[in-house]
């Protein structure tokens, strides 16, 4: 039996939305999949595989996961950051599948079994307006969801990132050579969101779990006027009140309102979000297997957060690719600090592409028993949805000045 390894392919495919993905392949012919898709920068991440990881992965034993994860982490120097870490991310995760197939079993047994039957996920439910709002979240209930992350319009406003008017699907990248630009008023949003997530509370009733997502757009003074505002809502949590480059800056936060808080999806290492943790200035750390280097580093992020009593909660937008949700739950069924999955389903014709054994049923997730993560890529289905140039909005605000989105 050799576990060497003898290709590493990167394929960029374009089902609805770009997704890049790496094939490593043994000389015993176990193929393993990763996913390394970065929204909006694609090629840079297919560039950094093919042209650095790739060939310096030829000849190495599958089996030394944690060796090769060192040796692309530290073996370069130039440390860090999305494109690295999503290259990174997409290699451990292929050899985590490659050994899930050598052994026989599915990747969570290898992480230690299951600590619990099911994930409990969450959806997205949109709407320009309040009855379009409360229609969408009826129809993700009747889906079988019981946690619901909730967006709205902004009156005033003619466009908002992440809700479309009168469409359920949404948070499209703009096709063509560069991003759409939005208005954003940051005193129509707060004179806005609170009775907006009031009246969905009162929708729905104390039984569900209601989410909202901020999206970096405050200042932590902002933010502590929302979480005040939002404590009687009895929210799930306030995602991304604050873009939390400056980790300390969430002390005020924490110290002036109960509202539980979720971060971390733009970072990609524990040294980003180290703070946020040991200070406890959040509720749920929210990086994501494939842009924070793979299942081996979320792992180590969320057995740190563990010790502080923050949960896992991990980013899983349409943007990353079924490999990467199917990562998350082999890694949420064996991590005991892994609260909730963030599931936003995909465009049909994703499943051409990418065949999944994950499950869902009753507002939960299971990854499947398959050997592996579970995720086969028909590359045939791939090379019909070529690569197409595609960004996400960015905003301003009314004075011209660009913000955080
Ligand atoms: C979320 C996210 C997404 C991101 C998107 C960027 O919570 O799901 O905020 O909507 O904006 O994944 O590529
Ligand atoms: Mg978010």
């Amino acid at each position: 039996m050799s576990n060497t390894i003898v290709s590493a392919d990167v394929i960029v495919t374009s089902p609805s939305r770009n997704y890049v993905t790496v094939k490593v392949t043994t000389a015993d012919g176990l193929v393993g999949w990763g996913d390394a898709t970065l929204n909006g920068r694609e090629l840079s991440v297919a560039s950094y595989l093919r042209d650095h990881l790739a060939p310096a992965l030829v000849g190495r034993d599958a089996d030394r996961i944690e060796d090769v994860w060192q040796l692309f982490y530290r073996g370069v120097y130039w440390r860090r950051g999305p494109v690295t870490m999503a290259a990174i991310g997409a290699v451990d995760t292929a050899l985590w599948d490659i050994k899930g197939k050598a052994l026989g079993v599915p990747v969570y047994q290898l992480l230690g079994g299951a600590v619990r039957e099911q994930i409990l996920t969450y959806t997205h439910a949109t709407g320009w307006d309040l009855p379009a709002l409360c229609e969408s979240v009826d129809h993700v209930l009747a889906r079988g969801f019981r946690a619901v992350r909730v967006q709205s319009g902004v009156p005033g406003l003619n466009r908002v990132y992440g809700v479309t008017r009168g469409a359920q699907a949404y948070e499209p990248a703009g096709r063509g050579s560069g991003p759409a630009e939005e208005t954003w008023d940051t005193g129509a949003y707060l004179r806005h969101a609170p009775q907006m997530l009031r009246a969905i509370r009162e929708h729905v009733g104390p039984d569900i779990d209601l989410l909202h997502d901020v999206h970096h757009r405050l200042t932590p003074t902002e933010a502590v006027q929302l979480g005040k505002a939002v404590e009687p809502v009895n929210l799930f949590w306030l995602e991304d009140v604050t873009p939390a480059e400056n980790q300390q800056l969430l002390r005020q936060v924490r110290a002036q309102t109960s509202v539980p808080l979720a971060i971390g999806e733009v970072f990609n290492t524990v040294w980003d979000c180290q703070q946020l943790i040991t200070e406890r200035l959040i509720d749920y750390i929210r990086t994501a297997v494939v842009h924070a280097g793979g299942i081996s580093h979320i792992r180590k992020i969320l057995n740190l957060a563990e010790v502080f009593q923050v949960k896992g909660a991990p980013h899983g937008p349409s943007d990353v690719s079924p490999i990467s949700l199917s990562a998350s739950l082999h890694v949420g069924l064996s991590t005991t600090n892994f609260a909730i999955q963030e599931y936003m389903g995909y465009d049909p014709l994703v499943s051409e592409v990418f065949r999944s054994s994950f499950t869902f049923r009753d507002g939960y997730l299971h990854p499947g028993d398959e050997p592996g993560l579970g995720v086969t890529v028909d590359e045939e289905a791939a090379a019909r949805f070529p690569y197409e140039q595609a960004y996400l909005p960015i905003a301003r605000r009314r004075d011209g000045t660009m913000t955080d989105w």
